[in-house]
């Protein structure tokens, strides 16, 4: 027989935590990776694994103590094979144990018969910000590593945590009813309940924006460790800009067609066009042109001026045309609407993008500017870039990026010449619109472009 002293391991971030409950006795015979204690900090709740099966014979800590890493916490009689050399090599904090955990949760007493329970997972020490991984034995239950900071760091017991990989659930997303807010096991199955009814219902809300199912959300650092840093509150504009992006991006199945248009043709007749324009009070830049010829383009494929109906089942095509541009504005991105673009003349057109454009940048857009959308242009043209994959605006299902335009050698079949090509970037929703048919709207665009007398045909 040896005595071993069982200490607190490693605990990651935290000086001192808390005693919460003590799960052993003087006298009580334990297994190998029994818990023995529970420690709570202001964020997590871990357990003390015994590292080898033995006899408690001291308790040296009581609920109530604050412990650190190396507090000795009890003496345990073993048969001094296994834990000798093991004794000052502490075992890491860490979530095992959680078979007794579960016996203790009552609600972990009703048979589950959708949540196999995992082998008895072994434990290795990873780095601070790294999770702690278990590796089961033979023919394991698969059970995802939650790899966030915020998971690691949730109010819950093992137990609870093992539930939730289990289910694949990251616990960041969740908030606890137990007390102190710890969760509970109930907790996670309302989450999923709520999550599947979303599902359920068709919504579009299956995968929260962050955290929760399937999309772990990125860790939290601390990057004053590293150097000076400040911090500049994200303006209005983004704060609601910035969610509204993340859904499309998420929602919305992507692909971007490129393509090019030759506007040599175009560019010259904009040109002689332009100083009338500017004695009719407008500017005339390409993007007038752009968006008449978009809404042309539109009216020949009317798929790409749709919405995708939130259940799926059908497609709403509007059978009116406007065109969205984003302006770029020191506070952020909007994205005003040129209503029936298709009615209107080129020089309408321009007057209007002016207007927006001035009022985008005064920030004296309201909301009926932005109203009613049907398909956007983000020109990046006057700005430079050969290409971009625009973000959909959803639930708009396509949007048409536009670079800088660059003259380049084309071959007319007998020697080059000198041609301004533009570039075309069209981003869609592929549950709506096929690659054919985008290559289709894209080449009718770009003839378009190219031959201005196609827009009156
Ligand atoms: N290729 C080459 N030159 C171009 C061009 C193109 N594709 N598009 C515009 N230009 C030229 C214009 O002709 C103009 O030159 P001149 O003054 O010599 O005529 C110059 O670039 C500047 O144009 P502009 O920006 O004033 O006007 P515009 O109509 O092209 O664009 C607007 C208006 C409001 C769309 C634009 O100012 C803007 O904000 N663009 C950024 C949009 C954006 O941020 N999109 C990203 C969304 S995703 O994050």
């Amino acid at each position: 027989m040896a005595t071993t002293t069982i200490k607190v391991p490693d605990i990651g971030d935290f000086d001192e935590v808390d005693v919460i409950e003590v799960l052993v006795a003087e006298g009580d015979t334990v297994e190998a990776e029994q818990s023995l204690i529970t420690l709570e900090s202001d964020k997590a709740t871990m357990e003390v694994p015994a590292e080898s099966a033995g006899k408690v014979s001291k308790v040296l800590i009581k609920v109530g103590d604050k412990v650190a890493e190396g507090t000795a916490i009890l003496e345990l009689e073993t048969d001094g094979t296994d834990a000798s050399d093991k004794t000052e090599d502490t075992p890491a904090a860490s979530e095992p144990a959680e078979e007794k955990e579960e016996k203790k949760d009552p609600a972990a007493d009703t048979p589950e018969t959708d949540t196999p329970k995992a082998a008895e997972p072994a434990v290795t020490k990873a780095t601070d910000h790294q999770l702690y991984q278990l590796e089961a034995d033979a023919e394991p239950v698969p059970v995802q590593s939650i790899d966030s900071e915020g998971h690691r760091l949730a109010h819950a017991s093992p137990a609870v945590r093992r539930y939730a990989r289990e289910l694949g659930i990251d616990l960041s997303g969740l908030s606890g009813s137990g007390r102190k807010g710890r969760i509970m096991r109930e907790d996670v199955q309302q989450f999923v309940k709520q999550a599947v009814s979303q599902t359920a219902g068709g919504g579009t809300t299956a995968a929260p924006a962050a955290g929760g199912m399937g999309i772990p959300p990125i860790p939290e650092v601390d990057f004053s460790k590293f150097g000076e840093v400040e911090e500049q509150p994200l303006s209005r504009i983004k704060q609601k800009s910035g969610p509204h992006l993340h859904r499309s991006w998420l929602n919305v199945p992507h692909v971007t067609q490129f393509d090019e248009a030759d506007i040599t043709e175009l560019e010259a007749f904009r040109k002689a066009e332009k100083a009338a324009a500017e004695k009719a009070g407008v500017k005339l830049t390409p993007l007038a042109f752009l968006v008449k010829a978009a809404a042309a383009a539109l009216r020949a494929f009317p798929n790409f001026n749709s919405s995708l109906k939130p259940d799926g089942s059908a497609l709403i095509v509007k059978h009116y045309i406007n065109v969205g541009v984003a302006v770029d504005t020191p506070n952020g991105l909007v994205v005003p609407v040129i209503k029936d673009a298709d009615r209107k003349g080129i020089f309408d057109i321009a007057r209007d993008l002016g207007e927006i454009s001035v009022k985008a940048r005064d920030g004296k857009l309201g909301p009926g500017d932005m109203q009613g959308g049907t398909f956007s242009i983000s020109s990046l043209g006057g700005i430079g870039g050969t290409a971009f994959t625009p973000i959909v605006n959803a639930p708009e299902v396509a949007i048409l990026g536009v670079s800088r335009s660059d003259m380049q050698p084309k071959w007319n079949g007998q020697e080059f010449e000198p041609r301004l090509m533009l570039p075309l970037s069209l981003s869609y929703d592929h549950r709506v619109i096929d690659g054919a048919a985008a290559a289709r709207f894209t080449t009718h665009l770009s003839g378009l472009l190219g031959d201005l007398r196609r827009l009156v045909l």
